[in-house]
């Protein structure tokens, strides 16, 4: 499949960003509008280095980009698109999503504390549409709620929105407008306010993603809009695993992970061998004190969290939700579950019949390594693959890898972790036990170990 990714000003595509800067951007100059730049790549884009204002630390946006601006009497202006885009998912699928400036989600917007702001907002999708600067503290009339605030952005208009940047913290911006729909069609950004002394709250490597979560029929390319809990498509920054970019990380960096929730449920997130203190929530800073150590932290509906580590133990390390069907993509429906029943050569009968049924293995799903079609553009539901062989993995998990070698601020992918021997799980060469209970073999009170469960339609129904 060709990648059909609008190339109108393609300027920044493959991470280019950190080039461009507000430089070209101010071309535009004085003819009014800022410059809408706009990104082709659903790429990692290297951190955007401020070209102008007040030095910060830039953030990281996972499979995203940060938005040039351009600074004008003192004020930093910058210029969002709301469109139709085509998003890659991940490679080999795309979605015909909604967005801004090329992507969904949208662009990281970073400012400094204390910045004026005006962002000028440009509506090209067939309905009406607002924006509201989640989590800001700002006039009432700037905040984004369409019949509330302000009448809404029509097809064809530009609003603009002026305001302060009052507080440092991690922000989202979305739809106020049939936010139903817009947001399941993947309308959102992130926001990050960098603190006025850069040495506040620093931090070597700072990530950033939006948690969004789609139900795309497999085959189809357009998100449905009216579903409210049973989506089929886990995202961080509308990417699923194997589409999500590594964390690349130094060994003895300190990092940051900021995460916002945009979805109809909550996600735990879990990072494997370190532990973490959340030291952002919605509200701003942790103070110090009043943090506590953790592996797993929830962000319900609607919450930012940033979490914070020092990243000294080397290896490549899995993160991510916690919810077992949030790592996995579509095709989880409608899949009877088999395990402890033997049903060899039932599959390819009931083939002749139905084309295309699968079941899931006597031996537990393991997808991974089972072959059956799939329709276009869709994406297995356990996918990626390991130094050690599938990682029956999907939706919301990437791997964070933590090298020595590692330059500071290096982002590039060190390949897989080759751990000293000694250190890794191996295979019991000596004497086997006794094989007891072996599956399918009745237990002593005649009852089989592994009981089939179904549903009422008799699938297992993956949410
Ligand atoms: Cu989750």
């Amino acid at each position: 499949m060709t990648n059909p990714v609008n190339k109108r000003r393609s300027f920044l595509a493959n991470g280019a960003a950190a080039l461009i800067g507000a430089g070209l951007v101010s071309r535009a100059g004085a003819a009014g509008l800022p410059e809408a730049p706009l990104q082709s790549s659903a790429s990692t884009a290297p951190p955007l280095m401020p070209p102008n204002g007040r030095p910060y630390n830039p953030v990281v946006t996972l499979n995203g980009w940060s938005l040039p601006w351009r600074m004008k009497d003192g004020v930093k202006e910058f210029h969002l698109v709301a469109e139709p885009v085509v998003r890659e998912i991940a490679p080999g699928m795309y979605a015909k999503m909604w967005g801004y400036n090329g992507q969904s989600p949208g662009p990281t917007i970073e400012v400094v504390e204390g910045d004026r702001v005006r962002i000028f907002v440009t509506n090209k999708l067939p309905e009406h549409t607002s924006v509201h600067w989640h989590g800001q503290i700002l006039p009432s009339g700037m905040d984004g709620v369409s019949g509330l605030s302000q009448p809404s952005i029509q097809p064809g208009k530009t609003f603009v929105y002026e305001f302060v940047a009052r507080h440092a913290g991690t922000f989202m911006y979305h739809p106020h407008a049939d936010e139903m729909v817009q947001m399941a069609m993947g309308m959102m950004g992130f926001w990050v306010t960098h603190p006025k002394d850069p040495r506040q709250h620093a931090v070597d490597r700072d990530f950033v993603f939006l948690l969004s979560s789609y139900d795309i029929e497999p085959g189809s390319m357009v998100p449905k809009v009216n579903t409210m809990t049973d989506f089929n498509i886990w995202t961080f920054n509308s990417r699923a695993f194997p589409g999500i970019d590594p964390l690349i990380v130094r060994q003895g960096d300190r990092v940051r992970i900021r995460a916002g929730n945009l979805t109809m449920t909550n996600h735990p997130l879990h990072i494997h061998g370190h532990k973490f203190e959340v030291t952002g929530t919605d509200g701003g800073w942790v103070p110090p004190t009043a943090r506590w150590p953790e592996v797993t932290t929830d962000v319900a509906v609607g919450q930012m969290r940033a979490i914070e580590f020092i990243a000294d133990n080397p290896g490549d390390w899995a993160f991510h939700c916690h919810k077992s069907h949030h790592t996995m993509n579509a095709m989880g429906h409608d899949v009877p579950n088999l395990i402890g029943v033997d049903h060899s050569g039932i599959a390819q009968k009931i083939n002749k019949l139905v084309p295309g049924y699968m079941v899931m293995g006597d031996k537990g799903g393991s997808m991974a390594g089972m072959e059956m079609e799939i329709p276009e553009n869709t994406l297995p539901m356990m996918t990626g693959t390991g130094p050690y062989g599938d990682l029956e993995m999907g939706g919301m998990f990437t791997v964070m890898k933590v090298r020595p070698e590692q330059k500071r601020g290096d982002y590039t992918d060190p390949g897989w972790y080759k751990a000293p021997k000694g250190t890794t799980a191996y295979e019991w060469t000596g004497e086997l036990p006794p094989a007891v209970n072996a599956p399918n073999k009745p237990a002593p009170d005649g009852v089989k170990p592994v009981e089939v469960i179904r549903d009422k339609d008799g699938g297992h129904k993956h949410h």
